[in-house]
């Protein structure tokens, strides 16, 4: 059965009303966000070295990012019907907006939200945060690499683009020092045909 590691006031309501809607049984573990902080506890970063919500486990499964866990909830169900058939016209409309809600909206609205808290109470939520949830990020990325030759396993994916690029960006900013299986994994990603193909678009 799911379990659902969940957070008062997070994404991971997502989670919840989907299981709901599929109506496929799970069990919560509630975590309370710091009084003060309003950060996870200690007690999600036992569950995931990321210790952010929502996180599920299933067997020998454990997943955050509510997207991919939303994708591994439908992998479950016996109806499609929360999710287009794939290759329809609707299935990329739907992809686009599932990356869209994390890729691209969450950044700048999550950004807002830190700074109306400053306004708001005269802390600094943002002081230090983007710092250290980098430092969260790229040591979570460094360890994964460490056990992994490709961020999906053995064989390299669609994921692995998706990193470098990203990636490539932060080096570019310097944060890639002393990431060692990080900036040799960035090597082997430049050293492809198809990478460098790509890379003589500028
Ligand atoms: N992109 C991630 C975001 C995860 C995330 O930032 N979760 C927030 C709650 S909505 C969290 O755990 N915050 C507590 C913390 O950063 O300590 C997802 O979609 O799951």
């Amino acid at each position: 059965m799911i379990t659902i590691h969940h957070l008062n006031k997070s994404r991971s309501k997502r989670v919840i009303w989907l299981l709901e809607e599929l109506k496929i049984a799970y069990t919560i573990v509630e975590h309370q966000r710091d009084s003060k902080s309003n950060l996870a506890p200690e007690s999600l970063k036992l569950i995931h070295p990321l210790a952010k919500a929502p996180i599920i486990v299933d067997g020998t499964i454990t997943l955050c990012e509510s997207g991919a866990i939303m994708e591994y909830v439908l992998n479950q169900a016996t109806t499609d019907k929360l999710r287009p058939a794939i290759n329809s016209p609707e299935y990329y409309y739907y992809l686009e907006w599932l990356h869209f809600a994390e890729g691209s909206l969450s950044l700048p609205v999550i950004t807002t939200l830190l700074m109306s808290m400053e306004d708001r109470d005269g802390t600094k939520p943002l002081d230090g945060y983007i710092a250290k949830e980098i430092q969260l990020d790229l040591s979570y990325i460094e360890s994964t690499l460490n056990e992994r030759r490709y961020f999906s396993g053995d064989n390299f994916s669609a994921a692995d683009i998706m990193m470098t690029i990203i990636l490539e960006i932060a080096d570019n900013l310097g944060l890639l020092k002393n990431k060692i299986k990080t900036n040799a994994y960035l090597t082997t990603m430049q050293q492809r045909s198809a990478y460098q193909t790509a890379a003589n678009y500028g």
